[in-house]
């Protein structure tokens, strides 16, 4: 706080202090008899030098950079999934293109300024304008861009719409402040549905399954009761507000319940009990290699950014609604150390959405194996029904308390 006041303040004085000192200089510019408008031909060979020397100083900074980020490299890693070589080679291209416009052109742009200055002996030529020049600088600029957007349209249809060939795998990430948590379709290969209202302390994402109804119903009815019991009881006036607020979310929870609970007489709600739940705690979920894997992202609070740059995936997880992306990664895990002899190399999952306090850390290891491997983990793993803790035996009034708020 006192930081941002200095810095306000610091600002504030400068610019104060920048137009006492044009004030100033206009005023000297008076007394010796000048217009403050008036630019002097020694003034005018400073500023075209200054501008000649701009093309030396781009280029450095150019170079500079180029060595330090392209060179050093800082940028993407390695590609380890099959189209990522393609988004790689775009990237290549776009960046190529943009480079020896840059050095090409901005020469030329400082040139002309310079060689064009002020002098006692020229005076200005009046061009109006030249069609064929401004044709060649409209279209030739148009066809490059034209084809570059063509290119990165082809490589973008051939990433979101080529036909995954094979079994893919289908693995949910379920973004949360400040954590994701992976889950598994079970051996139906069907990922069960989940509904927000449905989040509890045992079940961090929602799954619906017949079980998980009635103790959700259980719990929420409990929680109402006793929200109804404190009103009851003439509670603060500053608290009777936040009881009334927390009334109303938890009336319109068990109506998504007992919605819920009345669809479960149709539909068994039966793929969910064998998906299988990677929590935050594990840190690390796995995917075999050359098998294409759907991440079907969600977010439970804000808005999130799924980023695997080795695997050239980024995608937004939003609440409310699932997201797609099916990449085949191409190298292991073990081969990649080997490749960068770095024994404690992993991939990562980050969350490349500026989310709140603790997003810097919000991240999971990726770890890609063979398919034995990764189908040996992953008969290790406890199915969500077997996971949780033996569910609290149901109190015998949830049906009535769950027809009660029905007619809410
Ligand atoms: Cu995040």
């Amino acid at each position: 706080m006192i930081n941002n006041i200095l810095f306000i303040l610091i600002t504030v004085l400068s610019l104060l202090t920048i137009s006492r000192i044009i004030a100033v200089s206009n005023l000297i510019d008076t007394i010796r008899g000048r217009k403050p408008w008036e630019v002097t031909l020694k003034e005018n060979g400073i500023n075209a030098f200054l501008c000649l020397m701009m093309v030396f100083f781009g280029w450095f900074l150019y170079f500079y950079f180029y060595i330090k980020y392209v060179r050093g490299g800082l940028l993407l890693p390695e590609a380890a999934s099959l189209h990522g070589k393609d988004i790689d080679v775009l990237s290549d291209v776009s960046f190529t293109i943009i480079s020896v416009a840059y050095l090409l052109v901005q020469p030329f742009l400082w040139y002309f300024a310079f060689r064009y200055r002020m002098r006692p002996e020229g005076r200005a030529y009046h061009f109006a304008h030249n069609t064929r020049l401004e044709m060649v600088w409209t279209i030739v600029p148009a066809i490059i861009f034209c084809t570059l957007i063509f290119y990165g349209l082809k490589i973008w249809i051939k990433v979101f719409f080529s036909e995954t060939e094979g079994d893919k795998l289908t693995v949910e990430l379920y973004a949360q402040q400040f954590s994701w948590t992976a889950r598994y379709a079970g051996s139906d290969k069907k990922l069960g549905e989940a509904n927000y209202c449905m989040i509890s302390d045992n079940n961090q994402l929602g799954i619906i399954t017949p079980e998980t109804i009635d103790e959700q119903i259980a719990k929420i009815g409990e929680k109402y009761k006793a929200v109804l019991h404190a009103l009851d009881n003439f509670p603060d006036p500053a608290k009777f507000k936040e009881l009334k607020r927390e009334r109303e979310l938890l009336t319109h929870q068990m109506k998504v319940l007992s919605d819920l609970k009345k669809q479960s007489a149709q539909k068994p709600f039966a793929d969910g009990q064998d998906d299988i739940v990677i929590l935050p705690a594990v840190g690390e979920f796995h995917i075999p290699v050359g098998r294409p894997v759907e991440l079907k992202m969600r977010s439970q609070d804000v808005i999130h950014s799924a980023y695997l740059p080795h695997f050239r995936v980024h995608m937004y997880c939003s609440p409310g609604s699932i997201t797609t992306f099916t990449f085949t990664p191409t190298i292991t895990t073990q081969e990649m150390r080997e490749k960068l002899a770095k024994e404690d190399f992993d991939f990562l999952l980050y969350c490349n959405n500026i989310c709140g306090s603790a997003h810097f850390n919000m991240q999971m290891k990726v770890i890609v194996e063979t398919e034995e491997q990764f189908n040996l983990w992953l008969s290790q793993q406890k199915t969500f029904s077997a996971s949780r803790a033996p569910a609290n035996s149901v109190p015998a009034d949830t049906a009535k308390t769950s027809a009660q708020m029905a007619t809410l």
